[in-house]
């Protein structure tokens, strides 16, 4: 029997995709959501319950005590894919770290063209924290050993990878106590499919040890580094004011849209737009200019740094072709659907892979290269430019909406205090007193077998009511972007009264929009310097803080999951578990899931959960919270006691007649 398909409020909770799978349909386009539906999952496989590491499977273990060919059982199995997946994910972020890391080594030395050392004091900072030299020498010097240091944590052999130098003191004593400290990024990598391999590691606790170690590589370190040099070259996000929604793009100008992860190619594609013979090669083909905007975590880069409109999230990289208005979708790596160039097929869109290591059979390859890369920028706008002409209809939905971007942990830490108070103290004071009662980090992917968005804002919302204070990266914080929540004011009467004074007072909204994926290791630093700051305990897994990813969908964000795990979070995942196993069999299939839950936590104070019930999941992360809040011995929180300060004080006197106004403000009556 086929499956039923979704309606479109069903599919998407954003009125700008609504209206574009409506014109799919018209247009009889497939799109990611309507391959969902014509899709049915595996069951077995998405139980985590397939092996196919060998040619003697696949193996599907469906019946109580079934083993594979080789006699693996079905806790093996799961651990071992779920290893390998943390391993690709990990693999992938700390790849954009290494390429970072070669781009700043020839920075350093004069072999680019276009990028200069944008961060010289983030520079200075990062490399004091590694006993870089850096008195008296040139920032290029101290780029030049900073470069060389990260670049050899990728192929170190022993010892430990020196980025875990930046976590709490007592978290690194426990990863050394329990021996998970990766030696180096690639090896730990390399280690987990050694591991994984038909005849290795069987012991599915034994696998998930190295599980963490392989973690940790992308958080303490690929992901960590990437963050580093993007800031070091491309500068620290401040807040600025951006735009996000398909309604960024533009019926009179070359609509660009560049995709994927890394920052080095969109940068500089940002700064050839902005050259005035560009400009003018745009007007001479009839059009008003070049508009950028970005899709996924290459929007987020660009956005947090430059202000250029993000045009979506995951799923809005095919809605973005089905307007008809793009000249160029510009991809790098990680995200990028294959479809894309079927779809643009139907339209005038040129897809332009630009990374060594991504080609996609139909599109358009250039090549990008550091050592030319504005040369090759410029290339891609006048390919992109010369598209113009051939645009046909277009169709873009008037929906946007107004954010601010660009809370890095520096921006964090001085709007808190300013440049001669800059610290944490507020924000842990806050905390302490209850008027913020935790912090979630609501990251990570949209998954078309859910809906778009939804799962993201709702839970936004409702912690947001209940005085959590939300960061956000990746694709979910474009989602809670295009709702509006990123605002300053905005949304603050349904923010409770406790964070709403914080954030009136600071002047924040109540969701902080702290980057792309990789970025997740300034939640990292976040959390750390909380920390240090202290009154909330002196490890991170003290904090009451939760992190969740409602709609995850990459291997990227199982490893993110567990890097924040190793380093005391509770984590919680929305939609399906990769090893639920089957419920009728759950007594033989259920220890990697214990495991990573109960066990996971026992050694780490952190633990992964999969959470398919969205209210479910804001429960136990309120329950959470206030569990981290008692064992403080930090007062329950009690939302009546918070709400008569910042603006809503303001007007309440302003209102009042002079004599009690002076009253209350003076405890004295009128003469
Ligand atoms: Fe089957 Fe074992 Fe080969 Fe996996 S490794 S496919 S369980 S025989
Ligand atoms: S882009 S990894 S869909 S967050 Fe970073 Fe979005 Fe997830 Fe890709």
């Amino acid at each position: 029997m086929p499956r039923a398909k979704r309606t479109y409020e069903e599919r998407t909770a954003d009125p700008a995709a609504q209206e574009m799978l409506i014109r799919a349909d018209e247009l009889g386009i497939g799109t990611a959501f309507s391959r969902a539906d014509d899709m049915v999952p595996c069951n077995i496989g998405g139980a985590g319950m397939c092996c196919k590491l060998c040619g003697m499977g696949p193996c599907r273990l469906t019946k109580d005590g079934q083993t594979g060919v080789c006699g693996a059982t079905i806790d093996t199995i799961q651990a071992r894919n779920l290893v390998r997946a943390i391993a690709a994910g990990a693999a992938a972020h700390s790849d954009h770290g290494r390429d970072m890391a070669f781009i700043l080594k020839a920075v350093a030395n004069g072999e680019t063209e276009g990028y200069v050392i944008r961060d010289v004091a983030k520079l200075r900072i990062v490399a004091s924290k590694y006993g870089i030299p850096i008195d008296k020498r040139s920032p290029e010097e101290i780029a030049n050993d900073l470069a060389d240091l990260y670049i050899s944590q990728f192929g170190q052999q022993r010892g430990e990878i020196v980025p875990i130098k930046r976590a709490p003191a007592k978290r690194q004593k426990l990863w050394r106590e329990h021996g998970v400290i990766p030696r180096g990024i690639d090896r730990e990598v390399v280690e987990a499919l050694h591991r994984t391999h038909i005849g290795d590691d069987q012991d599915p606790e034994h696998i998930l040890h190295h599980a963490i170690r392989t973690g940790l590589t992308d958080g303490w370190g690929g992901s960590m580094i990437a963050t580093d040099v993007s800031d070091i070259l491309f500068g620290t996000p401040a807040p600025l004011l951006g735009q996000a929604n398909l309604g960024v793009l533009r019926d009179d100008m070359v609509n660009i849209v560049v995709h994927g992860h890394e920052p080095s190619l969109s940068e500089m594609i940002v700064a050839a737009s902005q050259d005035p013979e560009i400009i003018e090669y745009a007007k001479q083909a009839g059009a008003k200019g070049v508009n950028l905007s970005g899709i996924c975590c290459t929007a987020n880069e660009i956005l947090m740094r430059q202000g250029i409109p993000a045009a979506g999230n995951f799923l809005h990289q095919e809605l973005a072709i089905l307007t008809g208005s793009v000249e160029a979708m510009v991809v790098d790596v990680q995200c990028i659907m294959q479809a894309l160039v079927g779809l643009a097929s139907n339209f005038h869109t040129k897809i332009i892979t630009t990374s060594p290591k991504v080609k996609i059979k139909g599109a358009t390859h250039i090549e990008f290269d550091e050592h030319r890369a504005l040369t090759v920028a410029k290339n891609i706008l006048k390919t992109s430019i010369d598209n113009f002409k051939n645009r046909g209809a277009t169709h873009i939905p008037q929906v946007r909406e107004d954010l601010i971007p660009g809370f890095s942990h520096e921006y964090i830490n001085y709007m808190l205090g300013g440049s001669y108070r800059a610290s944490f103290r507020p924000l842990n004071d806050a905390i302490m007193s209850g008027r913020v009662r935790g912090v979630a980090a609501i990251v990570g992917c949209n998954n078309p077998r859910s809906k778009q968005d939804y799962l993201h804002t709702y839970v936004t919302q409702e912690l947001l009511k209940q005085d959590v204070l939300i960061v956000e990266t990746g694709c979910g914080a474009i989602a809670a972007a295009k709702l509006g929540l990123l605002l300053g004011e905005a949304g603050l009467e349904k923010v409770g009264p406790g964070l709403k004074e914080v954030c009136e007072t600071v002047g924040i909204p109540p969701v902080l929009h702290m980057g792309s994926c990789v970025d997740n290791t300034r939640i990292l630093t976040v959390l750390t310097q909380m920390v240090e700051e202290g009154g909330l305990g002196d490890d991170i897994d003290q904090i009451p803080a939760v992190g969740l990813a409602p709609e995850w969908m990459s291997e990227k964000a199982l490893a993110i999951a567990t890097y924040c795990v190793a380093s005391g979070a509770y984590v919680i995942f929305g939609g399906a578990s990769p090893v639920s196993g089957m419920p009728d069999r759950v007594s033989d299939s259920d220890q990697v899931l214990r495991y990573i839950s109960e066990g996971w936590e026992e050694l780490y104070g952190g633990k992964l959960e999969f959470i398919a019930d969205v209210d479910e999941m804001i429960k136990n992360t309120l329950e959470h919270i206030d569990k981290k809040r008692k064992a403080l011995g930090l007062p329950e929180y009690d939302p009546d006691r918070f709400g008569r300060g910042g603006d809503n004080r303001m007007l309440e006197l302003e209102q009042m007649p002079v004599e009690e106004r002076r009253e209350a403000l003076y405890g004295v009556a009128a003469d």
